[in-house]
């Protein structure tokens, strides 16, 4: 099992395939212990908790359950927003906003050794990312997405151009990207995917995941 140690050194071979993230509400009567078992049955490598309905008691207890599922398949546990729950979980990171706290202070609690990521809409937003020292940035939403309560407009292709061409630490696409449309995701450049309701409101995940799977080079995920 992976360390936090190794896995810092490892970045760009951890931001790779698809990235899954959970919401409940789109997991169709599904929980999200019970999907993630099914994304890590599936070979996902990297699952983010992402999760705006429930207490913080909630998110906690799913956490510290999904910590352990991850620890023992050896999957990368990003949790999303909440700082506290993912350094008492040991999750391997923590997934933040523009709107949260600085990176730095983020940094200053949760030590060197755990994943930042932080979301970015902009060529601006990536830079200022790389500069105070985010691990890896989310780009977009790059198509359309229902997904995020308060619905962002899509960002474009082009800022996806702009990250793959000028931005040297890794990056995950996201924002309404399916099966049916992530190779053009690919063409750009784009190693990293992350999906939320393609995958948690798919009929079949397994089945979902694996399709998605065969549409990356080299069948990585
Ligand atoms: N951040 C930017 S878009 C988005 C998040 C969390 C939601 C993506 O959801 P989906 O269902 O993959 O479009
Ligand atoms: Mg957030």
């Amino acid at each position: 099992v992976l360390t936090f140690e190794n896995k810092k050194g490892r970045l760009n071979e951890i931001i790779t395939g698809l990235y899954c993230i959970t919401s409940e509400e789109h997991s169709k009567g599904r929980s999200n212990i019970e999907v993630v078992e099914k994304m890590i049955k599936a070979g996902v490598k990297i699952i983010q908790y992402r999760e705006k309905k429930k207490s913080l008691l909630e998110k906690y207890n799913e956490c510290k359950k999904i910590r352990e599922m991850t620890l023992d398949s050896g999957v990368t546990f990003i949790v999303n927003d909440n700082i506290d729950i993912a350094m008492m979980v040991k999750a391997d990171g923590v997934h933040i906003g523009q709107d949260d706290l600085p990176i730095e202070k983020v940094r200053e609690l949760v030590g060197d050794e755990m994943i930042i990521g932080i979301s970015t809409h902009s060529p601006t937003q990536a830079e200022d990312a790389v500069r105070r020292g985010a691990d890896y940035i989310g780009v977009g939403p790059l198509y359309r997405t229902y997904t995020k309560e308060d619905v962002c407009e899509p960002v474009g292709l082009e800022y996806l151009d702009y990250v793959v061409k000028n931005i040297n630490i890794p990056y995950v696409a996201i924002g309404g990207i399916k099966e049916h449309n992530m190779d053009e995701v690919l063409a750009r450049g784009a190693r990293c995917i992350a999906m939320v309701t393609e995958i948690v409101g798919a009929d079949d995940i397994e089945e979902k995941i694996s399709k998605v799977k065969s549409k990356f080079s080299r069948g990585v995920l």
